[in-house]
């Protein structure tokens, strides 16, 4: 017969079921009891740590009952699911983030002081995840908080790395050292839930051999396990909890216990040790690909990570699919696969894979079924990030995928190119799936492209670009409506609220509307436009971004014991250190500045803007040019900040472990920052929607999404400069092939080029490359933009000395940011894309 459930008693079952804390007194009691209890501590020597620990358990028991409610109602109703692959996860901190969608912050507050500490201190004890790079990874923690928030059905995939982004440390002379990250060390994570009984063994290695039937035997290598991490997602003012899986990679059967025995411990903890690896660190590369920045074994590692977490996410979907019990053919009425990047795209033969070999079902029906289901992004042009694996490798890691990637060159691109465009032997070459040479290689945006249903780029300039480069011959092949974009954006609940609570308090007065209205419909911010005439408003408003740069100044000088001059205009230039990204050409115009300083009188001096310059990023291990780049700025910062002629004027930090909690304090106090890739190389870019979420103005290049943000803000509140994207490629022909002398081309930067040479920030030698690749090829085009950036700086410096004016601006700017919530992106993707409707958790 059927089981009773609940077994026992219900009433009792209901009567011990509890709900979320919404008042003091239980979130007091709760968190004494956490105390008393999880930590076995007591009142008398309980630390901030400790009190941070207790506070958080309790929030985590509040997700956790949300969490349970929304996967049993989505189980239940078995909607259409979108999957959010992506290696890198960068969520920074969970705590307040927790409380502000749990609508709990000021109970925990209240609760945290009655028990005698401060909820600050508490927020500063927790360590950020930092599993993600940059730019790809913070967008994908982005996303998580809108699908919750947005009550969509979504669940991420990733990787539980023991060690996530290494942490920089600055020496003295300006060199960046790395340390790991072990985030995990600190004890229990309570944001994560470990889910020992769901795992799924992945093979690799071994021997792929084919049956007449289609199919194929892959037996024998390597198996280890994939054990799951939940990480609870709150939506903002809903019940709805979405979920991140995190796998984490275990040998199957602990060690080998017959080597053991044998005396052969070396061997016995080997092959476990090789399973552990394949999740122990997040690899530091940014826009580069595996090949040309790792070793051979490095190489494999990263691999094996790709494969190992694509199969477990791939098993885990299918499982949930098959719970369902629909035919096969109706998976894409059931599935949507985002692929954050190629870093995923195995997750193209794995489905082949499991359809074909497991599921038995032919080869064309597999191909429609995985080309509906599959949606890639593409998150950068520049050809040194595009992936590409050499086919020995695979060949000897995934036996069975290289075939399948054969089998789909020889039964899809080959004869379709060639039915198409008859004899064109190049276009097949340029096309296929595997790059001639020695090795062979894959290429993944191939791969990923011919497999999937739709793809997109992240900002309408580079989704024009991805059409119109790289994937061009696909766009000629496939037809313009399978290329699309959907321009990135932010969650205005980390990037506004949380970072900048009172400019948040303000706006909710001003509007007469609660946050929870306006934070989940940004547009609303349009509604301060009229307030840009009022000059109480104003007053407030400027008078919120002075508190928002003490608190930097406070920071720096808590940190690093360094004073910071909070009335000087804050300059900001925070993101991976990237020579497209031209932090080089930042430091060259600061240099500038203080040069022509220098050369002023006292009584010209008293006119000038006094400036504070701040960069913080982290260069790829090694990524030498980026390193020189930061040296550079550490030094030059030195001599400058040490000149009493200027010191009022000018002063310039690098700010060490730049990372999503720094971000946080660096963005609300920022005056103006800097986005000025050389056009066409900046994907989107997303910290340029937050500073002016935060009111801060724009100095950037005509790219990415800095041409939608100005098109958003008016451009007369965008300070751009530089040549765009249709010039760049004839201005690098010229430099290859008619080099023009720095002196000729741009004097002003020559005179700092010299200067620098010169000694004037420690020995100039050092500098010789860095500055080399400006004089020889300057593929990044900084003489080319120099005079013209110089110029977008004086207009700042005008445009600031009319304080009301730039207020004015700063008001206007939050106004119209409204399509930056990554709110709007993330319905993009579920209406266009996936096709997948709201799941109110009730
Ligand atoms: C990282 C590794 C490989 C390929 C791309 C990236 C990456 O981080 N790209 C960045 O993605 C962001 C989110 O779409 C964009 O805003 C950045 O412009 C882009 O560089």
């Amino acid at each position: 017969g059927k089981e009773k459930w609940p077994r026992g008693d219900e009433k009792v079952w209901k009567e011990g079921s509890r709900s979320v804390n919404t008042d003091v007194s239980s979130v007091t009691k709760s968190i004494v009891n956490h105390v008393q209890t999880s930590l076995a501590r007591q009142a008398y020597n309980l630390d901030n740590l400790g009190a941070y620990q207790a506070a958080a358990l309790s929030v985590r028991d509040d997700l956790i009952l949300n969490w349970n409610e929304t996967q049993m109602h989505y189980t239940r109703k078995a909607p259409k699911r979108a999957y959010y692959l992506s290696l890198e996860f960068l969520m920074g901190r969970t705590f307040d983030n927790a409380l502000l969608n749990l609508g709990l912050k000021d109970q925990y507050r209240e609760g945290v002081t009655k028990l005698g500490f401060n909820m600050e201190d508490l927020l500063e004890q927790e360590r950020d995840a930092a599993l993600g790079n940059g730019g790809l990874g913070r967008l994908a923690a982005c996303y998580l908080d809108s699908s919750a928030s947005q009550e969509l059905p979504v669940w991420g995939y990733g990787l539980r790395y023991q060690y996530g982004i290494f942490q920089q440390l600055i020496s003295p002379e300006g060199q960046q050292l790395e340390q790991p990250d072990p985030w995990l060390a600190g004890g229990e994570n309570p944001w994560e839930l470990p889910r020992l009984d769901v795992s799924y063994e992945v093979r690799f290695y071994g021997t792929a051999e084919r049956l007449p039937d289609g199919r194929a035997l892959w037996q024998g290598g390597q198996e280890v396990l994939a054990v799951a991490y939940d990480v609870m997602v709150p939506g903002c003012y809903t019940k709805n909890t979405n979920n991140l899986r995190l796998w984490e990679s275990k040998p199957k059967r602990g060690f080998d216990l017959n080597s053991f025995n044998a005396g052969d411990y070396e061997h016995a903890v080997e092959s476990s040790n090789s399973a552990a690896a394949i999740t122990s660190v997040l690899y530091p590369n940014d826009h580069t690909c595996a090949q040309s920045s790792i070793s051979t074994l490095g190489k494999e590692l990263r691999l094996k990570q790709q494969y190992f977490w694509t199969a477990a996410s791939l098993a885990d979907i299918v499982r949930r699919f098959k719970n369902i019990g629909k035919p096969f053919s109706e998976f894409p009425d059931y599935v949507a696969i985002q692929l954050n990047d190629t870093h995923p795209t195995l997750a193209i033969p794995e489905l082949m894979r499991i359809l074909i070999d497991e599921e038995e079902i032919p080869w064309g029906k597999a191909w429609d079924i995985v080309t509906n289901t599959v949606f890639y992004t593409n998150h950068t042009v520049l050809p040194e990030a595009l992936e590409k694996w050499p086919v020995p490798l695979m060949e000897h890691l995934l036996p069975r995928h290289m075939q399948i990637i054969y089998d789909i060159n020889l039964y899809v691109v080959e004869p379709s190119v060639e039915k198409k465009f008859p004899g064109d032997r190049d276009r097949l070459a340029r096309m296929s799936l595997i790059e001639e040479g020695f090795p062979k290689q894959v290429r993944m945006a191939h791969l990923a492209c011919i497999g999937n249903r739709k793809v997109n780029g992240v900002a309408e300039l580079h989704s024009d670009l991805v059409k119109t480069t790289i994937l061009k011959d696909f766009v000629e092949f496939e037809g313009q409506s399978k290329f699309s974009n959907v321009t990135n954006g932010i969650t205005p609940r980390r990037w506004l609220d949380q970072c900048n609570p009172e400019l948040s308090a303000l706006i909710s007065k001003t509007l007469k509307v609660d946050k929870s209205v306006w934070l989940k419909d940004l547009d609303m911010l349009k509604g301060l436009l009229p307030y840009a005439e009022d000059a109480e408003f104003r007053k407030e408003w400027a008078a919120i971004k002075q508190r928002n740069k003490e608190r930097l100044a406070h920071h720096v000088e808590t940190t690093l014991g360094l004073t910071v001059n909070t009335n000087a205009m804050f300059d900001v230039q925070i993101k991976r250190l990237h020579e497209y990204k031209r932090q080089t050409l930042n430091i060259l115009g600061v240099i500038h500045r203080y040069l022509t300083l220098k050369q002023m009188s006292a009584a010209e001096r008293k006119k000038v803007n006094p400036r504070v310059v701040f960069f913080a990023g982290k260069a790829a291990p090694g990524y030498y040019i980026a390193k020189l780049t930061i040296r550079l700025i550490v030094n030059a910062a030195r001599i400058i900040n040490a000149d009493p002629d200027t010191r009022n004027l000018l002063t310039v930090y690098f700010l060490p472990d730049y990372s999503v909690s720094l971000a946080e304090v660096l963005i609300p106090s920022s005056d103006i920052s800097q986005h000025i890739s050389t056009a066409g190389t900046e994907a989107s870019g997303t910290s340029n929607m937050k500073f002016c979420l935060n009111g801060g103005l724009l100095v950037g290049t005509v790219d990415g999404a800095n041409i939608e943000i100005a098109e958003a803000v008016g451009e007369n509140n965008v300070f751009f400069f530089g040549h765009l994207t249709p010039a760049v490629e004839d201005l690098r022909y010229q430099h290859m092939y008619h080099p023009v002398p720095v002196e000729e081309k741009c004097p002003a930067l020559a005179k700092v080029l010299d200067k620098i040479s010169g000694g004037m920030f420690g020995d100039g030698g050092v500098y010789e490359p860095l500055l080399n690749t400006i004089r020889q090829n300057d593929y990044y085009l900084i003489t080319e933009d120099f005079d013209s950036y110089i110029g977008a700086l004086e207009m700042v410096d005008q445009a600031y000395l009319d304080k009301e004016e730039w207020i004015k601006k700063s008001i206007r700017t939050t106004a119209n940011m409204g399509k930056f919530s990554s709110d709007r992106a993330i319905l993009e993707y579920a209406e266009s894309f996936w096709s997948i409707e709201p799941v109110k958790v009730t």
